[in-house]
């Protein structure tokens, strides 16, 4: 894969502040509302969300809730999730839905913290002055990697859906790691992900993707979906990212990767 991160001095949201952000900021800079989104760090927290920790298999184990009864959802904003609420579920709005999660190669011998399938929990201290972050750490997983992710469109107890995120050109994120490392942002869609019914039995999961080094300190990174490929192994060859139908955002690693990484305050690019 090209490798083609756009860092945030590119100013590719209106809707950071910071433009003249770049790589390894000070947390004295951070900006606690970065996104614009007035009580966004609260937003999910009235919706009852528990601890989800659904695998690629499994619906989350606390979820947002049955559907029908809850009120009206809030309108979406860019930002998807800052963990802020300490649970495992993303920040809840009209149309997005989901939970974190992690998975595996299923590699014996393999270590992952968490474990696909348990309770997902954000851990402390997050980026910049902000409480908790997403971690995930492991190694050992020799056939296709590990990682951690969420849905963007799947309640505890129902089906998973896509998600339309065509209205965005990309994603952005904050991520620090103990030793620097190779990581894939993917974005499993219709085409690529078994649920979509497209792909076809070893043939599913070479998501559109970017490859990115993330370092040692916080700092951003921008993915815009136009620059996204996959490796090519996928049966159908999918054409392009469909993010009218995108089902879920993973922070992959390949394959033998010692991984110990947190992420944080991730948003989608209008
Ligand atoms: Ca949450
Ligand atoms: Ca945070």
């Amino acid at each position: 894969m090209r490798l083609q991160v756009l860092a945030a001095g590119l100013c590719a949201s209106t809707l950071l502040n910071g433009c003249g952000l770049v790589l390894g900021i000070s947390s004295g800079e951070y900006d606690p509302d970065p996104f614009g989104s007035d009580g966004g760090a609260g937003g999910a927290g009235g919706q009852g969300a528990g601890a989800g920790a659904g695998s690629g298999q499994g619906a989350g184990a606390g979820g947002a809730g049955g559907q029908g009864a809850d009120p009206e959802p809030p309108p979406c904003t860019a930002l998807l999730d800052d963990l802020e609420d300490g649970d495992g579920a993303i920040l809840r709005c009209k149309d997005r839905v989901g939970s974190w999660y992690t998975y595996n190669d299923g590699t014996r011998g393999g270590t992952q913290t968490p474990l696909p399938g348990r309770p997902f929990l954000p851990i402390a201290p997050g980026h910049g002055p902000s409480e908790y972050a997403a971690h995930v750490a492991g190694s050992g997983f020799v056939s296709r990697g590990a990682g951690m992710g969420f849905d963007l469109n799947f309640a505890a107890g129902g089906a998973k859906l896509t998600y339309d995120a065509s209205a965005y050109s990309g994603l952005t994120f904050w991520a620090k790691a103990a030793a620097p490392t190779h990581i894939y942002v993917n974005f499993p869609d219709r085409d690529t992900d078994r649920e979509g019914g497209v792909c076809e039995g070893s043939g599913c999961g070479d998501h559109f993707g970017k490859g990115i080094d993330i370092t040692t300190e916080w700092a951003q990174y921008t993915v815009m979906f136009d620059i996204l490929s996959t490796d090519g192994w996928g049966v159908p060859a999918p054409p392009a990212f469909d993010a009218a139908h995108a089902y879920s955002i993973e922070f992959h690693t390949a394959k033998s990767t010692v991984f110990d990484m947190l992420v944080d305050d991730i948003a989608f690019v209008p």
